[in-house]
């Protein structure tokens, strides 16, 4: 394992803590808008080969896919190979769950067709008898963590350590660790408002640590060293989210139609690639994602290409390290990942504290994203009167893409989660 012990501290910050503003912000980094120096982005529109893209057909034919092997070859790595033989297999459930408003369940999804690992759950709450839309998102902690229900499944994978209050002991959860991501997960409002709430804890997919590519999905692809193009965790926790998609798709209580993709900070990350590798997913949503989500690389403001890759050898393919400190050689940019889910929604929202990400980076990254989808004929980013980032808690929702800036720090909170609602309310039709 080879995990450098900064990287691990910051993760922890990062990812346990509600919004650490001390550890948030790592030091000998830009965060002073005045000192970002000018770049300039590729054009989403115009091919490798200079040619102006003018038509939604040539976009589609065309640039879609060029832009998104580009996004394998250089970002994110190329895509798992094919696994045959997945099967779902329930496990518990609960008729009458959150006062009798929900059916509460566990899918395991088995990855491969002759032994149980390796494998994944589903946490999924579904407001009873009809289907409904969903919100389907990766948790940091384990399942058992999202609600405080002691009949959750507690997960028996490895965990990041993080907070020393014994709710992870020798990597792996204690009963301690129940209901510990909750306040991330307003499960409850969201059945309120119609839509059901589908869960997996990252590390059943690919464990979030340095370990050679041994374990979680990659365990079925025994390799050599990684290199080039091969896939990265971003990747693979990616993957993972399309193959739940493929059980929501059996499931009775699921509008799979009717799916939004969702993920706070690395899983904000994973979001956007999955939104852009499947266009299942109905509506995709990237929170406070940051450096390789939604945040413009050629902005010389808080993480860079170089940190990450350094911190997170694991998240991205090795090509990515050639843009260490040369961001402006890269042949994409993050605006172009976003462009890649047009003309499906978008919704990017930062939070006012967490200068670590980037928010004007994110929100230009939407911004960028527009002229492409303005050529599929959507309103992209309607409302927008200009490019300065728009002030805190004042969303612009109204159109194709949506973005807001919360008060706070680097968190995904009711807040949030209530924007997201609105968003997926108007483009999924109101639901009771
Ligand atoms: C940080 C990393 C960010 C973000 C965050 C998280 O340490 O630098 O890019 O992904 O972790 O996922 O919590």
């Amino acid at each position: 394992m080879r995990f450098p012990a900064l990287a691990f501290l910051l993760s922890c910050a990062f990812a346990m803590t509600a919004s650490s503003t001390a550890f948030a912000q790592p030091k000998g980094f830009n965060y002073d808008e005045e000192k970002v120096k000018p770049y300039t982005l590729p054009d989403p529109l115009v091919t490798q080969d200079g040619k102006k893209v003018t038509s939604p057909e040539m976009w589609k034919t065309v640039r879609r896919p060029e832009l998104l092997r580009l996004f394998e070859e250089h970002v994110f790595g190329k895509p798992l190979p094919k696994v045959e033989g997945i099967r779902f297999e329930p496990g518990k459930v609960n008729e009458n769950a959150l006062g009798g408003k929900a059916v509460r369940k566990e899918v395991t999804v088995r990855f491969s067709p002759t032994a149980d690992e390796p494998s994944m759950s589903i946490l999924i709450y579904a407001p009873k008898g009809k289907k409904s839309p969903a919100f389907l998102g990766l948790n940091f902690n384990g399942n058992h963590a999202v609600t405080d229900d002691p009949e959750i499944t507690l997960n028996p994978n490895w965990m990041r350590a993080g907070d020393k209050d014994g709710t992870v002991v020798d990597n792996k959860a204690t009963e301690k660790s129940r209901g510990k991501e909750s306040r991330r997960w307003p499960v409850e409002q969201v059945i309120d408002r119609g839509y059901a709430v589908a869960t997996i804890y990252y590390g059943d997919i690919d464990p979030d640590f340095d370990d050679g590519f041994k374990n979680g999905i990659h365990a079925l692809f025994p390799q050599k060293e990684r290199t080039g193009d091969d896939p990265g965790s971003i990747a693979a926790w990616a993957w993972g989210l399309s193959r739940a998609l493929d059980y929501l798709e059996t499931d009775p209580l699921i509008d799979a139609k009717h799916v939004a993709v969702l993920g706070h900070s690395r899983l904000g990350k994973t979001s956007l690639w999955a939104g852009a590798t499947d266009e299942r997913f109905a509506l995709v949503i990237s929170n406070n994602s940051g450096c390789g989500g939604a945040a413009l690389s050629r902005r010389d403001f808080g993480e860079t290409v170089a940190r990450i890759n350094t911190s997170f050898p694991h998240w991205f393919c090795v090509n990515y390290r050639k843009y260490n400190d040369n961001e402006a050689a890269c042949p994409v940019d993050q605006h172009e990942l976003i462009a890649l889910i047009a003309p499906r929604p978008v919704y990017v929202a930062s939070a006012a504290e967490d200068l670590w990400a980037d928010p004007r980076g994110e929100f230009l990254g939407a911004v960028e994203a527009e002229p492409v989808y303005k050529l599929l004929g959507t309103d992209g980013f309607a409302g927008l009167k200009s490019h300065d980032t728009p002030a805190v808690d004042q969303p612009v929702n109204g159109g194709t893409i949506g973005y807001h800036r919360r008060a706070g720090g680097h968190d995904v909170i009711l807040y949030d989660w209530e924007r997201f609602m609105d968003f997926a309310d108007r483009h999924f039709g109101k639901k009771d």
